[in-house]
């Protein structure tokens, strides 16, 4: 079974896209699949509409109560799925569903442990009217990451792994909104890959992406990189 995570914060408007897409990608696998949507009670809709969505797809909304955080939802979403394989994406389309079967058949073959869905090697992509600032602040991020990680797009919020190399519970330690980067520097990743992507920008809903997450940001990376001091560099 393929367990597909999703954090949602006020992604009404997005939901149904996302489920739709989903299917179209994985109805046709060998595999079962579950869609998850971790919901830090958004309070938009979100809840009535996937009570409707989940009696055409194999969906369900976990709406977690007086909790907000991207990297806590993906890490209780990931605690509650069932599935072998997990899948993480975001809700607001910014990840094309359709690049999930090729991340599971690397899985599947054991051609990679850990597949990340990456802008940045070729055949990747972004919109091409990035800012400057925007590029930077994507880029930055990924350039402080690499010595802890072979990846291009370390930053991505798109990505798949068997459940049996998550980290244990208690070695992780979320804050702020990149967790696939603490996943893959805890985890038991020994053959990462990247399947190039387009990343489309958010067509609805607004961006949760604050100037304070990214300071958390550097926090997080400061305390992953004291941890590879600690256990040894893996790359
Ligand atoms: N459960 C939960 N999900 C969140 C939270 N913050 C963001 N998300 C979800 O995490 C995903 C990524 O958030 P975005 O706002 O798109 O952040 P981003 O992709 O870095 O920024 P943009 O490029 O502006 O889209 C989306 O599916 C959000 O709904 C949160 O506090 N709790
Ligand atoms: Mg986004």
């Amino acid at each position: 079974m393929i367990s597909v995570v999703v954090p949602t914060y006020r992604e009404a408007a997005n939901l149904r896209l996302v489920a739709e897409a989903v299917d179209a990608a994985l109805a046709g696998l060998a595999d079962e699949y579950e869609l998850l949507f971790i919901d830090d009670d958004s309070q938009d809709g979100s809840e009535e509409i996937c009570s409707e969505l989940c009696k055409r797809f194999p969906a369900r909304i976990v709406v977690r109560k007086g909790v907000r955080g991207l990297a806590t939802a993906v890490i209780h979403g990931i605690a509650v799925s069932s599935g072998d394989i997990v899948v993480v994406m975001d809700a607001d389309l910014s990840h094309p569903p359709s690049a999930i079967p090729t991340m599971v058949e690397r899985l599947q073959r054991g051609d990679s442990d850990f597949v990340l869905g990456s802008r940045y090697i070729e055949g990747g992509s972004i919109h091409d009217d990035w800012s400057v600032f925007r590029k930077l602040n994507s880029l930055i991020p990924s350039v402080l990451t690499r010595p802890l990680c072979p990846l291009k797009d370390p930053m991505s919020g798109f990505f798949a792994f068997r459940r049996t190399d998550m980290p244990a519970a208690g070695l992780l330690s979320p804050i702020g909104y990149k967790i696939g980067l603490e996943i893959y520097v805890k985890g038991n990743f020994n053959d990462p890959s990247e399947v190039p992507i387009h990343f489309a920008d958010r067509q609805r809903g607004e961006s949760k992406l604050s100037l304070k997450e990214q300071l958390n940001f550097l926090r997080h990376l400061g305390r992953l990189y004291a941890y590879r001091l600690r256990f040894g560099m893996k790359s």
